[in-house]
């Protein structure tokens, strides 16, 4: 397994829209480890390949508190195949725009449809924070970040306060 790095806003790899994967090969399957491992390391719920730079339709969840068993789920090409009238909003974060957070509107529950770890098709009903989760991963994967979800105003406002912050970090290698 390998730790990869994450990208942060305004990387313009974070506005591509991924591939489709053919097969969940061994390839991919070192991949959705390795996202999990990052994720873990960096104490997200969910990442999606668009964040490690790689144009592939991937992404992991877990959602589980530190003091519940891990439960990580990996999934390629997830689609959604229902979504409730209901909505929800929460207060979203994001690895790659860090420590920034805002209130975002979704649909409660979601039924998604995507390739697993062995290749086999799988549909899974989600609502609460897995919902959320699952729907913020695959806006990446669309080059969607949360704060597109905002009105132009608010997300001026986060991506001027992240730059800000930047620039009185040192440089990562
Ligand atoms: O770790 C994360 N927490 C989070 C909180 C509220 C809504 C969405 C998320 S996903 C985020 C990790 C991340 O950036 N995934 O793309
Ligand atoms: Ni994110």
């Amino acid at each position: 397994m390998a730790r990869l790095p994450i990208l942060v806003a305004p990387d313009p790899r974070l506005k591509a829209r991924a591939d489709a994967v053919d097969t969940v090969d061994a390839e991919i399957r070192q991949l959705m480890d390795d996202m999990l491992e990052t994720m873990y390391d960096a104490r997200g719920i969910g990442l999606a390949a668009t964040q490690v730079g790689v144009r592939k339709r991937v992404i992991v969840v877990d959602i589980a508190g530190k003091d519940e068993d891990p439960n990580p789920i990996r999934m390629a090409n997830p689609e959604i195949v229902y979504a409730s009238e209901d909505e929800t909003t929460y207060e979203e974060g994001c690895l790659s725009l860090p420590e920034q957070y805002a209130d975002v509107k979704r649909p409660e529950t979601v039924r998604v449809r995507y390739l697993d770890h062995e290749n086999e098709i799988r549909e899974l009903t989600a609502d609460g924070m897995l919902a959320i989760c699952v729907q913020h991963e695959m806006d990446h994967l669309d080059g969607v970040l949360f704060v597109d979800h905002l009105s132009g105003l608010k997300r001026n406002m986060i991506l001027r306060k992240l730059q800000k912050a930047r620039k009185g970090q040192p440089a990562t290698v």
